[in-house]
């Protein structure tokens, strides 16, 4: 890409955009909510779409000039109820976390209570951190994963029957085992809750058939485009035809002004892009690429959470599996061109700015091309590389390997 304009105007801004394509293409992209977006969703995004205001819906606009802008929101519509069976979709929320805060607001009265996983155990900020928005309007109650990593839904049911929620919420940023759906919609059913799944981090997986899909069983799924669905970064909600309105009005006027028309319009390619066949292959060698590395980075003798993966990433204990904490490996890791994220793990006792784990993620490194072959050496170099303690020469060799696997999978060269 050239961005010869951009190159001629803005020289500090260009600098800074070489550097980052520089550092996508030459290192190992896994932060498991990343990926890399194909050429025509980036050239969608930079489009003139940019240009409109388009407050309202396709059909019913509050400004004129609507006729493209409501080709592309239809087909973003339209495109996505068909990926996901969903009886409506909203395309205009910004990103998850306005996409959750509007279906809150849809459904729920301030202080009603929500049932959220906790986050430690998997879940998300959205689901109730108290420094959030959400969680000073409503009353979060969080849920927590067992010993071996499952969810206890025997629990989970009384803890319902005692907290009486308005809303059972599934979902989550950091959990690598597969929900049971009907379970959990069948409690929010049995108190009189809504149900609502918030499936940002596999929405691409269940694009692609790769894993069981959530839409059937809840009221309302929200979900990021980026992540696994290979979209621009933004939001999305899909729901029952009955709560379509609802939905409609909290996303805009009730959380946002104008959508943004570009990344709508880049959503709409990127959602025909995930209804190709292509996906289902992406999705399905993602599962493959997550429980290889699980399977490598457990030879090793590392702690994998949550008794394994099946989805797209998987938990290390690093302070239990090589004795360093969450930020220094993120940092040892780093230094070797792995980016990766800390994590807190279930009842960390550790803070969240030097947690004891770290979470690891294939999307990105699939989309590139690494199949098992290339996970087996990541996981030699994780494995390499944490167990350092920081030498740098050591962390300088693996870097140079690690260079070396990326500039055979060029990503946008
Ligand atoms: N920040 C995203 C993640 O990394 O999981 C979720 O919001």
């Amino acid at each position: 890409m050239k961005y010869t304009h951009l190159k001629k105007q803005d020289s500090a801004v260009y600098k800074a955009l070489l550097g980052e394509q520089k550092r996508q293409e030459e290192g190992v992209e896994m932060i498991a909510s990343e990926n890399y977006v194909s050429v025509a969703v980036l050239e969608t995004l930079g489009t003139v779409f940019t240009n409109k205001y388009s407050e309202g819906y396709p059909g019913r606009r509050y400004y004129g000039g609507q006729e493209f802008t409501d080709v592309v929101e239809t087909l973003a519509i339209e495109r996505a109820k068909k990926l996901f069976g969903a009886e409506h979709v909203n395309v205009q929320s910004h990103a998850g976390a306005p996409a959750n805060l509007a279906a809150y607001a849809a459904i729920l009265k301030p202080g009603d209570t929500v049932l959220g996983m906790n986050l430690s155990h998997g879940g998300h900020l959205t689901h109730g951190h108290p420094l959030t928005l959400p969680a000073q309007i409503y009353r979060f109650v969080g849920y927590k994963t067992e010993a071996d990593g499952t969810i206890d839904y025997k629990k989970l049911e009384a803890l319902a029957k005692k907290e009486k929620p308005k809303l059972v919420l599934a979902g989550f940023s950091s959990y690598t085992r597969q929900l049971d759906y009907a379970k959990i919609s069948a409690i929010a059913k049995k108190v009189g809750a809504y149900s609502m799944m918030d499936m940002a981090h596999i929405a691409g997986l269940i694009a692609g058939k790769a894993v069981p899909n959530p839409v059937p069983y809840f009221d309302i799924v929200t979900t990021t485009t980026h992540k696994t669905l290979r979209g621009p970064r933004g939001g999305m909600i899909l729901c029952r035809a009955e709560l379509a309105k609802a939905i409609d009005r909290a996303v805009f006027p009730g959380v946002q002004g104008g959508p943004l028309m570009n990344t709508i319009a880049a959503k709409a390619v990127a959602f025909g892009e995930a209804l190709r066949p292509e996906f289902k292959k992406y999705a399905r060698q993602i599962l493959k690429n997550a429980k290889t590395l699980q399977k490598e980075m457990e030879k090793y003798g590392a702690q994998v959470l949550f008794g394994g993966t099946e989805n797209h990433m998987i938990m290390l204990d690093v302070v239990k599996s090589y004795d360093v904490s969450g930020k220094e490996a993120e940092k040892y890791l780093d230094a070797v061109g792995i980016t990766i994220n800390k994590n807190v793990v279930p009842d960390d006792p550790r803070g969240p700015m030097d947690p004891s784990g770290i979470r690891i993620g294939v999307p990105a490194v699939t989309t590139r091309g690494f199949k098992e072959k290339e996970i087996k050496l990541i996981a030699k170099y994780i494995h390499r590389a944490l167990s350092s303690k920081g030498e740098v020469k050591l962390l300088n060799n693996i870097h140079k390997e690690v260079k070396q696997l990326c500039k055979k999978f060029p990503v946008y060269l």
